[in-house]
């Protein structure tokens, strides 16, 4: 088994890195945005809670997606490994992604954390909510807010996993299959 994070702040690119990664490598995808947003399209009372703290571009508390996390690891025992995208996002989903993990004898294996300046963020988020139809994507105050919960509470993520040395920085600037090659070289080395 052999699992990755995919870090980095909202328009990082890690929805879109993650649907390569996951073809190249064979692993599940395990986006907490994706789940979220099909329990917002669903209408399930997880989705209508949900989406009050999206709409703000606010973190969705952890109890919430800590529990949609640890289901679809249940739905999946097959996996030769997973994508973890837009989680953990704080230091308690990380703790707890560790403590599931175990359980199932197995741990994250590397952190990809890719570095985009703020303007390019907001620059992409914007253009994406042109056609996205996705709330937090349409207005700038609140793309802005959402890189400021990424400051406050998800940078620390990364400070997390360093203690054991997992984390590589990786350049998120530049044509998509450029950042892929940077990101798959990181993962050859890591499999082999
Ligand atoms: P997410 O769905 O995770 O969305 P995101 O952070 O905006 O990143 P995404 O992966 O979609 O975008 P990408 O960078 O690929 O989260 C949305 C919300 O859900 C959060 O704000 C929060 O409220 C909630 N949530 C999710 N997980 C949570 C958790 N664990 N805890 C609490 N709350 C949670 O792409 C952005 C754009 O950039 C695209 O248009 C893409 O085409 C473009 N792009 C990508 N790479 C590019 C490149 N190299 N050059 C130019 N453009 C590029």
């Amino acid at each position: 088994m052999f699992n990755i994070i995919l870090f980095g702040p909202p328009g990082s690119g890690k929805g879109t890195q993650s649907e390569k990664l996951i073809a190249k490598y064979g692993l599940k995808h395990l986006s907490t945005g994706d789940l979220l947003r099909s329990e917002i399209a669903a209408s399930t009372p997880l989705g209508l809670e949900a989406k009050n703290f999206m709409d703000k571009g606010q973190l969705v508390p952890d109890e919430v997606v800590i529990g949609m996390i640890s289901s679809a690891l249940e739905a999946n025992p097959q996996a030769q490994g997973f994508l973890f995208d837009g989680f953990p996002r704080t230091e308690a989903q990380a703790e707890a992604l560790d403590k599931l993990l175990k359980l199932n004898q197995t741990e994250i294996h590397v952190v990809l954390a890719l570095d985009v300046s703020d303007e390019e963020l907001v620059k992409r988020l914007l253009n994406r909510g042109l056609t996205s139809g996705r709330s937090d994507d349409a207005d700038e105050k609140v793309i802005r807010a959402r890189i400021a919960e990424y400051n406050l509470k998800t940078a620390a993520v990364a400070a997390y996993y360093k203690k054991f040395d997992k984390v590589v920085h990786i350049k998120g600037e530049g044509t998509l299959d450029e950042i892929f090659q940077l990101l798959s070289n990181e993962v050859n080395g890591r499999m082999a």
